[in-house]
């Protein structure tokens, strides 16, 4: 998978990719990142990549033509599966929508900033517009990150057995249980039982059980 991210703040999205799971993920040859500085593609003398709104209003709105040159450079390269923007607007990330981007071969993630983006780059290049919650956040940088990190784990080759996919939460609607490691007891806090039984079939079902009732308590949403 390659996955080119463009910003106007280009040091914000140094350090995510850059440890653990991602960086593994890019020695390993299953990803290619690349950040792109939208302020390199600007004609304009101070290199401005954003300008006042028509009709009046507070906020800067970040410009088309510096957006467009360089989504048109990288198109000229290689097609793009999808061309994603983020915003607060747009549709709420949820494991089902990294479950079918893990599948993609080419990404690209413009980032909002400002009041966002000129409407015409929406219409004319953006084909899914992407949310991570319910807040604002100043701007698209660390939503890309997240929604990179989420998709970039799910590459068959990145995560080993230890830390499968297939067990987080959410990829069966279901929070995880509760674990544990040594010492068994912490100032009188035992470990369940069971999970020292040694008893496979006992273990699964307490897991089983475990993970229904935190999900039951903390996010019934998911059983619906
Ligand atoms: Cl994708 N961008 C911004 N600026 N704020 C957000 C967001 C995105 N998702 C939630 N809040």
């Amino acid at each position: 998978m390659r996955i080119d991210i463009l910003t106007i703040l280009p040091s914000l999205l140094e350090s995510p990719f850059n440890d653990s799971i991602m960086q593994r993920a890019k020695d390993k040859g299953l990803v290619e990142i690349y950040i792109h500085d939208i302020r390199k593609y600007s004609t304009k003398k101070h290199k401005n990549v954003d300008d006042y709104q028509y009709g009046g209003g507070a906020g800067m709105v970040l410009s088309i033509e510096p957006i467009a040159a360089c989504i048109d450079a990288l198109k000229a390269e290689r097609t793009y599966d999808e061309i994603i923007y983020m915003t607060p607007d747009g549709e709420v990330l949820e494991q089902s929508i990294c479950n079918q981007l893990c599948l993609k071969g080419n990404l690209i993630i413009l980032c909002g900033h400002y009041k966002g983006v000129d409407e015409r780059v929406r219409q004319m290049y953006i084909t899914k517009e992407i949310s991570i919650g319910s807040y604002v956040l100043s701007g698209g940088e660390l939503a890309a990150a997240v929604l990179v990190d989420a998709v970039v784990r799910l590459l068959p080759g990145v995560l080993n057995d230890e830390t499968s996919a297939l067990t987080d939460s959410f990829q069966d609607n279901l929070l995880s249980p509760p674990v544990y490691t040594r010492p068994p007891v912490f100032r009188g806090m035992e470990v369940p039982s069971v999970l020292l039984s040694g008893d496979f079939r006992k273990i699964n079902a307490f897991r089983e059980e475990e993970a229904l009732k935190r999900t039951k308590e903390r996010r019934p949403d998911l059983l619906s």
